[in-house]
């Protein structure tokens, strides 16, 4: 590869560790639209801005919950499907944990990434056209379910998946009540605009580990609590048919679920498609699609 071809990597992480110990500033842009663009209001869009992430109440109305819900219990127990890769299965029981590249697997969701309320603040947000990059049911089941430890998706997958800048949202729509106690996700306002760089090089086929349980690309614990004593720690908690749309690079994480109540989300994540993937900035070979799409087609309605 020639040096004209290799993108400028302004985000490097996964080095070795006496370099991965000053965070980085953010050289991004986190709202790339304006109010006239999309539905999210100016207080909104000022919002996501500042913190990196905005709730949206009632994104979904109960009966559309309810169909999506239907929807996720037909998946999973899918027996043709329980042997794809696609389904990710619990570390410590055989309860399915995830469920990738789900809008190929369901009409009901593809066309969910395609409604208006979704797709035109993705749109907004990122000031462009744009693509899914992943898409994810998470179960989190009642008792088993094991939470994610703190990270910035960002640093995954521009490390893993090659994606050169933090221009991507994710759209995490509750479909069960998300409670203080049942794993709801955790979120620090503002650390999306600092990058941390983690130490260490990938490991070969890494996603197969990390999708149960992350150990690189996750940050020192110091830079940890320097995030969190500057930035605090907000989670979100809210009825089902509530949305959180966050940015890629917000430091994020949730805590196991040991309450009857499991705690399941359909997770879309939009790229700008000026932001579409090129080789790993950190890794040996690139994920496979079904986890980093490379289908760049702008998504319709
Ligand atoms: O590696 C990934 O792409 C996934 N991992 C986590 C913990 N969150 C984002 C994403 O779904
Ligand atoms: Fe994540």
């Amino acid at each position: 590869m020639t040096l004209a071809t290799r993108t400028e990597d302004r985000y490097p992480t996964r080095i070795p560790a006496y370099a991965a110990n000053r965070p980085i500033e953010r050289t991004d842009p986190t709202v790339w639209s304006t109010e006239a663009d999309g539905p999210i209001d100016a207080a909104s869009l000022a919002g996501y801005e500042a913190k990196g992430f905005s709730i949206v109440e009632g994104l979904l109305s109960p009966a559309e919950v309810q169909a999506y819900w239907q929807e996720l219990v037909r998946l999973c127990k899918d027996p043709e499907l329980k042997r794809d890769d696609r389904v990710i299965a619990e570390k410590s029981a055989n309860e399915v944990r995830s469920i990738f590249e789900v809008h190929k697997l369901s009409g009901l969701i593809a066309e969910l990434a395609r409604d208006p309320r979704v797709l035109d603040r993705a749109r907004q947000l990122l000031g462009s056209e744009v693509y899914l990059h992943q898409t994810r049911v998470n179960y989190m089941p009642g008792y088993q379910g094991k939470g994610f430890y703190w990270h910035s998706d960002f640093e995954t997958w521009h490390a893993e998946d090659g994606m050169p800048a933090p221009r991507a949202v994710s759209i995490s729509i509750a479909l069960t009540d998300n409670y203080p106690f049942n794993g709801g996700l955790m979120v620090m306002p503002g650390s999306h605009r600092m990058f941390l760089p983690c130490a260490g090089e990938t490991p070969d086929e890494h996603y197969r580990a990390s999708l149960r349980e992350q150990e690189f690309g996750i940050p020192k614990q110091d830079q940890i609590t320097m995030l969190a004593v500057d930035h605090g720690i907000e989670q979100f908690t809210g009825p089902a048919g509530s949305a959180l749309l966050f940015d890629s690079n917000l430091m994020h994480g949730s805590g196991n679920n040991i309450t009857p109540f499991p705690r399941s989300n359909i997770f879309l994540v939009f790229n700008s498609v000026a932001n579409t993937l090129v080789e790993p900035f950190s890794a040996g070979k690139p994920r496979p699609e079904y986890i980093a799409s490379r289908e760049f087609t702008a998504l319709t309605r």
